[in-house]
């Protein structure tokens, strides 16, 4: 963040020192000070189960995701990880050729993706709860008189992207950078990857400030589009191996957070966030825009929203 832009109030100054004295991140080691208020989903597909509660003796309420992890090839190699003797098998039954069993591999095999945050907010709650979502389709009337001021004023906090792009977190993380004021950006692991090349998944942070989604692309931001798509690929094959013909290379339109990035993910994995209602290719966006420079300010973009969304409720109330 430019330095005209930071907040040294003593108001700020205040919220900061409080956050500080507040945050579960600095002590956490188990998590047997959580104190479970509610389930908020349990996706027995992904295996994810996402958890209201609070921290004993921290204030304010915390968001506890869990995911059980994909298998990774390196691990199922002979002789590796899962076929030693520090594993266990307990047969449930067994019946002619066919035996159930439960297997239980090493302990640094079994670990579970755990995401926190706190403090959360209500934002944060309902992105994470099972909801019946509905589609809308978004003309550019509805964007820029419901949809835009609705994303300015109600949109998450951005201080993470602004820490990733000042190097003030995650910078022993950075996988690539371009530093360039319009074209530049910063290529690193999502907060979603636990680092298993089979489940890739890192994001292009674009150093340029001011550019919130797909809706605000033309013309001008080509060469920046460009360059997220060739290094991004580039850095991709140099660091992991993989060609770029392996990458899906995509947009979210609605993003949760309105700071323009790309999301990587291995073609194989089925990312959340890969269906055809939310992700907008990027060889796609930029072809659209080279045939028509202001292709994103005039098409209908449909979009999925939570049905007890505030946004959904304000397009309704539009409509009346
Ligand atoms: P999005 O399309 O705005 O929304 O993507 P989504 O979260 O609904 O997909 C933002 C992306 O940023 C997601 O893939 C997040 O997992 C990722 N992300 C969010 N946070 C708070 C962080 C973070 O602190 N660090 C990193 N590396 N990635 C994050």
């Amino acid at each position: 963040m430019a330095d005209a832009e930071i907040d040294h109030s003593p108001a700020k100054k205040q919220k900061l020192q409080a956050k500080c004295k507040d945050d579960v991140h600095e002590t956490l080691n188990d998590l047997s000070t959580f104190k479970l208020e509610k389930i908020l989903h349990n996706n027995t597909n992904r295996k994810t189960v996402c958890l209201k509660g609070t921290f004993a003796s921290k204030n304010g309420d915390a968001l506890v995701f869990l995911e059980k992890t994909a298998f990774a090839e390196e691990n199922l190699k002979e002789d590796s990880g899962y076929f030693t003797n520090s594993s266990s098998l307990k047969k449930v039954f067994q019946n002619d050729i066919y035996g159930n069993y439960n297997y239980f591999p090493q302990v640094n095999l079994n670990s579970v993706k755990a995401t926190i945050i706190h403090p959360a907010t209500e934002k944060h709650f309902l992105k994470y709860s099972t909801q019946n979502c509905v589609i809308v389709d978004e003309t550019p009337d509805l964007y820029e008189n419901i949809v835009l001021p609705h994303v300015t004023s109600e949109q998450f906090d951005l201080n993470w992207v602004y820490n990733i792009l000042g190097h003030q977190s995650e910078s022993e993380r950075i996988v690539f950078e371009d530093p360039d004021p319009d074209t530049g950006f910063i290529l690193l692991p999502d907060l979603k990857w636990n680092g298993e090349l089979d489940t890739l998944y890192l994001l292009a942070i674009v150093h340029k400030r001011g550019i919130r989604s797909l809706r605000d692309l033309s013309a001008k931001h080509l060469p920046l589009l460009k360059n997220i798509h060739k290094k991004g690929i580039e850095s991709i094959k140099s660091k992991y191996g993989l060609d770029g013909s392996q990458l899906r290379i995509y947009l979210h339109y609605q993003p949760s957070f309105y700071h323009l990035h790309v999301h990587f993910t291995y073609i194989k994995h089925e990312a959340p966030g890969i269906l055809a209602e939310r992700a907008h290719l990027l060889s796609n966006v930029i072809s659209n825009i080279e045939l028509l420079p202001d292709y994103y300010q005039k098409v209908t973009l449909p979009f999925v929203v939570r049905e007890n969304d505030t946004l959904f409720k304000k397009i309704e109330e539009g409509r009346k």
